[in-house]
């Protein structure tokens, strides 16, 4: 993470990346503009990106055999890839020769094989797609593409439309949250930028005249790719995007009892974890200054905070118990969540409080413990209200995925590294059936964690173990 920041900043420095006016090839004007043909007078830089490429294609574990650069500015990064990791190479062309071979691509091609795609900004996916149908054309396969800056405009959703999942080294949304914690950039250039962003997607609604036939998905959407269709609310792109990068689909419940060691716990496992879920209300000294702390630390290690606190009465009420109380929960709990028991009321109060704030809910579908009446009808009608209210409701609790639609999140408690329960009627999944074979996308892990003598060691191995599980989601065909 360090050395992401630190790139960041050297992009920066050498004006890859410069922030303005710009007007670009479409004719719109754009606040943020990237540059990184220059970086091939920095031979360090080079050297670093190739690397964090690389390290990004071993981390999503892809499988290839050949690596091809879209010109013309990731042909010297493919270079140095292959070159120092002993990998052969393809060079596309972009016009093919007017005489000898009229190659289209150079470099021993074998049929058969999967070639990777390594490119230094993507917007739409276009250039990705363009290098992809050439390679293909050759009888290669082409199932992953790693981009140096995902400019968050729909690219890797039209990828994968194309059967090619996008691998991010840098988001911009990070890229945004590094300048702007360097004090080069203002809050008021991050705001436009995201403004810029989401106005100017290269994605067509779907339904809309003139939207692209495309191939059927063959791959699912990675969280990258979901964040960039989840507009509303704004948590539910967050979070999708601090998973992809941090490469972790694991909420720790810290249900523990005094202050100083949920502290603890945040501040050791957060750069392991996207959420970190409280009971407030169990803690025996609880004061203001401890979910304060909890923010910091939050922001310190990019996890969002999730108070479990399981509203369920009239709308009047859920508003009350939300925004006072001695725990003001929406002044500090990016995510919270609620039964449907008592009607739509319980989310428009919640609403009513939530989304001025920018925070989201999920529902409670399903439920881990033995003889749960959320079941069959129940948690359909509970799929339907989230669907009404999807300006703040963004997910659910569940057993696992209930909902079809890419921007709902599905987050799963009850889970242990072995199947089994309490005697209270608890019940466990491992990381594996919960992530890998029901299709939910967090697992939620209390005492897995919290009983080991190692913790930390314990949360690396729930991180892992979930985040495998997604990626093997990813490269076998859906359906
Ligand atoms: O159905 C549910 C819903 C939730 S939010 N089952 C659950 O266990 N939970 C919560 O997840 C529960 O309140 C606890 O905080 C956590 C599971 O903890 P563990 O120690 O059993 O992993």
């Amino acid at each position: 993470m360090e050395n992401l920041d630190d790139l960041i900043l050297k992009l920066y420095e050498v004006q890859a990346i410069k922030f303005g006016t710009f007007k670009l090839k479409s004719g719109i004007t754009s606040p943020i503009y990237f540059d990184l043909r220059v970086i091939v007078s920095h031979p360090l830089l080079m050297n670093q990106v190739s690397n964090l490429l690389f390290e990004c294609a071993q981390n999503a574990g892809v499988k290839f055999n050949t690596v091809c650069g879209v010109p013309y500015t990731a042909l010297p990064l493919a270079t140095i890839i292959c070159s120092k990791h002993e990998l052969p190479m393809l060079i596309r062309r972009k016009e093919a020769k007017d005489y000898g071979t009229k190659r289209l691509v150079e470099g021993a091609i074998n049929p058969g094989d999967t070639c990777l795609i390594i490119e230094d900004v993507v917007t739409s996916g276009s250039s990705v797609l363009e290098t992809a149908e050439v390679l293909q054309k050759q009888g290669l396969k082409v199932t992953d593409a790693i981009v140096l800056m995902d400019r968050e405009q729909g690219g890797s959703v039209r990828l994968a439309k194309e059967g090619i999942c996008l691998h991010a080294v840098v988001s911009l949304s990070k890229l945004l949250d590094v300048l702007h914690a360097a004090g080069q950039i203002e809050a008021d250039m991050v705001h436009s930028v995201r403004t810029f962003i989401q106005e100017n997607s290269t994605l067509t609604p779907p339904g809309q005249n003139g939207s692209p036939t495309v191939k059927k998905p063959r791959t699912e959407l990675s969280y990258g790719a979901r964040a960039d269709l989840a507009e509303t609310p704004p948590v539910a792109a967050r979070l999708l995007r601090l998973m992809e990068e941090k490469r972790s689909n694991l909420c720790v419940s810290a249900d523990v009892t005094a202050s100083a060691e949920l502290l603890q716990l945040a501040e050791a496992l957060g750069p392991l974890i996207c959420v970190l879920k409280t009971h407030v209300d169990i803690l025996q000294d609880f004061s203001p200054s401890v979910t304060d702390a909890l923010g910091q630390l939050a922001l310190k290690h990019r996890f969002l905070i999730f108070e479990d606190r399981k509203f369920a009465d009239i709308g009047n009420t859920v508003k009350q118990q939300y925004e006072g109380g001695q725990y003001r929960i929406s002044s500090w709990s990016h995510i919270i969540n609620a039964h449907a028991v008592p009607g739509p009321g319980v989310v428009k109060g919640l609403s009513a409080v939530g989304r001025p704030l920018d925070r989201g809910c999920l529902l409670i579908a399903q439920m881990s413990s033995v003889g749960s009446l959320a079941t069959g009808d129940y948690t359909e009608s509970v799929v339907r209200m989230a669907e009404e209210y999807s300006d703040f409701v963004f997910g659910f609790i569940c057993g696992g995925k209930i909902s079809s639609k890419p921007q709902f999140v599905h987050m799963t408690p009850g889970v242990q590294m072995h199947p089994g329960g309490d005697d209270l009627g608890q019940q466990y999944s491992t990381p594996c059936e919960v992530i890998g074979r029901k299709g939910s996308d967090v697992i939620i892990v209390g005492r897995g964690i919290l009983a080991a003598s190692d913790r930390l060691k314990a949360a690396e191995d729930y991180r892992k173990a979930g985040w495998e599980a997604y990626l093997n989601r990813l490269s076998s065909p859906c359906e």
